[in-house]
């Protein structure tokens, strides 16, 4: 029997607003999202030389491919709304405000990490940053972003809880039910489906029968819409448009964004189940490249302007690879430090 791999979907264009070409974008936003695209990507890749070098040891599941998603989704946000994601997490807290330095430290668990070094790869997170990332039980973080929603609700205070999940996890029941209860409370959320085509190795068509995740939404009347993930200014225009949809009290909206991983699921994953020739496929809409394309067509950015951003990008991201391994290990003493409220041994309690 012939394994079904990754095909380029056609995009559903049903239930997506179509005045999104309204929303505008400068060119100094979009310089922005350029540079911050290839410092993720960067300071991943310095990530993985990293892992091979085993100064990052356990899971390592590197974004490459999907930087995007992260960046125009979160540039369509306020500070004080709220992130939650799953444990593909770097390039989200990234995009989010976390410094490389802090990322990269904790990556090499190390005390500057941005959870002191206890938390790894899979648990980025910065309460400073409403960034509450980071949890590697698939689907468990989608109720959290609802409850974050709910609190918001609570208090009128006017923010919106982003959540990213993938593929994968659109099949769990938590998932489910926090689908329901957030369009029962017509919660400020924005369920957002990085569908990259895989969950571990197994591709979205073994996995699931329905290949649009935003079609999530229908059994319980949601909001939604589906487009395509690569071009960093699409994802801010339709993300826009779902947060300011989620803020003005209409209700949550579910999201999906069709990517790409560039890597195996983890540092661990050859791969090796894709289709000859798939990768190089989605290559082609590289984030990186429809940026700069944008940047030179629409913006008349020059060549120059972009080899500047990569060379600066590099300085960022090679200080942030000789900071983490010069960061000390987390003294043992913390260890269960951030495990249970209340036991934070550090006075302000605050990662
Ligand atoms: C509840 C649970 N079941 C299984 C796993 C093992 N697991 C880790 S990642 C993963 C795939 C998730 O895929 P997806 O949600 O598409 O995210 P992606 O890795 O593509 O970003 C699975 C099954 C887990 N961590 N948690
Ligand atoms: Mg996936």
């Amino acid at each position: 029997m012939a394994i079904a791999t990754a095909q380029h979907l056609p995009l559903d264009p049903e239930g997506r607003p179509d005045n999104l070409q309204d929303i505008e974008i400068s060119r100094d936003q979009l310089l922005e999202w350029y540079r911050r695209i290839a410092l993720i990507r960067r300071v991943e890749e310095l990530a993985a030389k990293a892992y091979t070098q085993r100064k990052i040891l356990g899971f390592c599941h590197l974004y490459i491919g999907q930087e995007a998603v992260a960046v125009g989704a979160i540039a369509a946000l306020r500070d004080e709304d709220t992130v939650v994601t799953a444990y593909r997490d770097h390039g989200q807290a990234i995009a989010r405000g976390v410094s490389p330095r802090a990322v990269m430290a904790e990556l090499f668990g190390r005390r500057d990490g941005v959870t002191h070094g206890i938390g790894g790869s899979m648990h980025m997170g910065s309460a400073a940053h409403n960034f509450f990332g980071g949890f590697g039980i698939v689907g468990g973080h989608v109720p959290l972003a609802a409850g974050a929603a709910f609190a918001s609700k609570y208090r009128g205070d006017g923010t919106v809880a982003l959540c990213f999940f993938g593929d994968g996890a659109a099949q769990q029941g938590a998932f489910f039910e926090a689908l329901a209860l957030a369009q029962l409370w017509k919660l400020p959320c924005v369920f957002l489906c990085e569908n990259n085509y895989y969950a571990m190795g197994t591709s979205l068509e073994r996995q699931s029968f329905l290949t649009d995740m935003s079609r999530r939404g229908d059994g319980v009347g949601m909001r939604r819409w589906q487009f395509g993930g690569f071009d960093v200014a699409d994802v801010y225009r339709n993300v826009k448009a779902a947060v300011d949809h989620a803020r003005s009290g209409q209700g949550p909206v579910i999201l999906e964004a069709v990517t790409y991983r560039y890597r195996g699921h983890s540092m661990s994953d050859p791969a090796k189940y894709r289709k000859e020739g798939e990768l190089e496929s989605f290559k082609a809409k590289d984030a990186l490249k429809s940026a700069a394309r944008r940047l030179i067509e629409e913006h008349q950015v020059d060549q120059d302007t972009l080899s500047r951003i990569k060379d600066e990008i590099e300085v960022i991201a090679q200080d942030a690879y000789t900071f983490a391994g010069a960061s000390p290990e987390p003294d043992p003493a913390h260890l269960y430090d951030y495990t249970y409220a209340g036991t934070t041994s550090d006075s302000s309690g605050e990662i």
